[in-house]
């Protein structure tokens, strides 16, 4: 299965490793349509908001994941949460090619809706940032309390 990522499971970002170790890396890729890339909460977070057609198309990287590592992300993103990511199927552009013209592929992502995104700090950005400010769970005062 394909996923899209945007945020912090990027490679050299916070929670890449150990999450993302035996995800393949497929290429930099690009949402198709806009979607508002926020920074929220307590610790930062980046965080996609589901509403099509705001913001700016965000550039990512595409990974395919078998379904064990899905799973884990899946826990880890807080999907069986109220406060926690979702999961949808989006259409992301292949930017890594030579070709001009590069391949359209439906891939998973992790978004929140707008009610469930609180104390939003930046955005609508194109792009989560090397330099940021998120904190990730080992350095929060008590670990995984929220996302
Ligand atoms: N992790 C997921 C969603 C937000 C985050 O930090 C990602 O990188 O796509």
């Amino acid at each position: 299965m394909l996923l899209f990522v945007y945020g912090t499971l990027k490679r050299g970002f916070a929670n890449h490793a150990g999450l993302m170790d035996r995800a393949e890396f497929l290429g930099p890729a690009t949402t198709c349509e806009k979607y508002p890339l926020y920074i929220a909460g307590r610790w930062n977070s980046p965080v996609l908001n589901n509403e099509p057609n705001t913001g700016e198309c965000v550039n990512g990287e595409l990974y395919r994941v078998d379904q064990s590592t899905l799973i884990a992300v899946d826990k880890f993103e807080g999907t069986d949460r109220k406060d926690g990511y979702f999961r949808k199927s989006i259409l992301v552009r292949e930017t890594g090619g030579n070709e001009p013209g590069e391949q359209v592929v439906e891939a998973s992502a992790y978004f929140k809706r707008t009610d469930a995104i609180v104390g939003i700090s930046g955005g609508p950005l194109s792009e989560f940032p090397v330099e940021n400010s998120y904190v990730p769970p080992a350095h929060r005062p008590r670990a995984g309390e929220d996302l």
